[in-house]
């Protein structure tokens, strides 16, 4: 049973050596409880569902790598280029490749002020999958990214909260479904399935406890951020990542602890999923759509 992991929050989400340790720690996770990790990316234009520890190493120290959502893949292809997938392009080249889960960070989503919205939501509106996260990332607003998902129609549910989550911290004021077990959430991927719906199901998992950031801490972090990314001019894609980075700079490194931490509990709870999938799939085969 595979479990698709995402590359992008090694190449633009994680500062270097932390990145590659986080990566391959991930991968263990996804081993020690029974399953076989698939890190996709892209190496030289040829599209990896699955990378070797070298590849891994390459793909986070290759001077320049993009990062690709999913209406990038045709152009890093043809160009035979090395690129990172971010939430967009690893649910869709993963589902291609008849892997149900999925798992990662924070989810792309609604960026305050002028617009800008990331792909992942609308990808994750055609694109079948399990797709765990701990929230949108904290750079972004919540209560519209929130909306979002479901004028679009992305089955959401809080794992083990009725609450959503918020990337550092356990709770936003945001209530939502809950769902109290991996078999629940792989049986409502079966049936999702079984009705020919394009959706994915967002499974959202609260950072543990101990790794929690509160919300004002995140707050006065923010507002610094995205003063800085004022006068850095940036735009587009590198927004993200630039903003990941100085959230790191002014919480002295304590956001890039709790986004370890996130991510192998998020890598955890989609290989449990992964094994409902697989034992209500086996008796009931997944229709692709
Ligand atoms: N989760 C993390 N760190 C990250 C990301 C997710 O903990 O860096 C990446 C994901 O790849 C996500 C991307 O798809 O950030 C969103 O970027 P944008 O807002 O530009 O769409
Ligand atoms: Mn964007």
């Amino acid at each position: 049973m595979r479990v698709a992991l995402e590359s992008t929050v090694i190449t633009h989400g994680l500062p270097y050596p932390q990145n590659v340790e986080t990566a391959f720690s991930l991968e263990q996770i996804v081993r020690d409880h029974g399953g076989e990790p698939a890190t996709v990316g892209v190496l030289d234009g040829q599209i990896k569902i699955g990378m070797t520890a070298d590849e891994i190493q390459r793909l986070a120290k290759e001077p320049v790598v993009f990062k690709a959502g999913v209406r990038e893949l045709s152009i890093i292809i043809s160009q035979k280029s090395c690129a990172s997938t971010t939430v967009s392009a690893t649910a869709r080249l993963a589902y291609l490749n008849k892997i149900h889960v999925f798992a990662t960070g924070g989810i792309g989503g609604v960026h305050p002020g002028p617009w800008d919205v990331s792909m992942d939501l609308f990808e994750l509106s055609r694109t079948p999958i399990v797709v765990v996260s701990a929230g949108p990332k904290a750079i972004l607003d919540l209560p519209g990214t929130y909306e979002l998902l479901e004028t679009i129609g992305v089955t959401v549910v809080g794992y083990q909260t009725d609450e959503m989550p918020a990337f550092y911290s356990r709770s936003s004021g945001i209530r939502l479904p809950r769902a109290n077990n991996p078999a629940e959430i792989a049986a409502m991927l079966v049936q999702s399935r079984k009705l020919g719906l394009t959706n994915a199901i967002l499974v959202f998992n609260p950072i543990p406890q101990d790794d929690e950031i509160s919300n004002e801490e995140v707050e006065g972090w923010k507002t610094l951020s995205n003063q800085d990314l004022k006068e850095s001019g940036k735009s587009g894609k590198e927004v993200t990542p630039y903003l990941l980075s100085r959230m790191a700079f002014h919480s002295g490194n304590r956001t890039v602890k709790s986004n370890r931490s996130l991510l192998e509990n998020n890598v955890l709870l989609a290989t449990r999923i992964g094994l409902e999938i697989e034992k209500l799939s086996n008796a009931n085969k997944l229709r692709s759509i």
